[in-house]
């Protein structure tokens, strides 16, 4: 059984969004017409406490992109960004969303990032979209969204690591590029842990 992830797909990475991802509206077509062939569609949303720690807007003095310690490890800080219940956090009115089984929501807890799908960057909190994918009879997952280098790469690692064989789907997603390699050393690495990169028309 194969299920399509779709990451953070939420106003806030879209062109004037608070994080603006650039460029990042254009996945929204492709992972419309992605949806027509999956029956297993699974959506991850940030969701964000206003008192989040990955805000600059939270740590004295600080800008977005400075780095500070959170709960011992280190995190880039952010402007503030999907907070919870606000416009910025929902999904664009755009994407399709009749189709989806389930929401998971993620970065809810003030002490620690969470850009995977599937735990926290400290790894301690599970959203459970592991052992709902098992529950479901799901091997394979292809992964789309926003943002590649952040948290499409964390949910593309987790999933491998949990054991799902895993697809990234190359234009369904795109980077945040602070650094400007930093989506093509992304796609690197989730090549390196075991990803296959496909595109939207080899899947259609
Ligand atoms: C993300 C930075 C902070 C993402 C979320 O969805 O990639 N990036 N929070
Ligand atoms: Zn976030």
């Amino acid at each position: 059984m194969e299920a399509l992830l779709i990451i953070d797909v939420q106003n806030d990475f879209l062109p004037d969004g608070a994080l603006a991802v650039p460029d990042g509206d254009l996945v929204i077509p492709v992972i419309n017409q992605l949806q027509k062939r999956f029956d297993m569609i699974i959506a991850t949303q940030d969701w964000h406490p206003a008192n989040h720690g990955s805000f600059a807007a939270n740590h004295e003095g600080k800008q977005p992109g400075d780095m500070v310690l959170l709960s011992d490890v280190s995190q880039i800080l952010w402007p503030v960004h999907c907070v919870q219940d606000s416009s910025g956090a929902d999904f664009h009115p755009s994407l399709d969303r009749e189709k989806w089984s389930k929401v998971f929501r993620k970065g809810t807890n003030p002490l620690v990032d969470s850009y995977s799908g599937f735990f926290d960057n400290n790894r301690m909190e599970d959203t459970g979209l592991s052992s709902y994918l098992r529950q479901n009879g799901v091997d394979t997952v292809y992964v789309t969204g926003l943002a590649t280098d952040y948290c499409v790469k964390f949910t593309v690692l987790d999933a491998l690591s949990e054991g799902f064989i895993t697809c990234l789907v190359g234009d369904a997603t795109k980077g945040v590029n602070i650094g400007k390699d930093d989506s093509n050393e992304a796609i690197r690495d989730m090549v390196k842990a075991g990803a296959k990169i496909v595109y939207s028309d080899s899947i259609i």
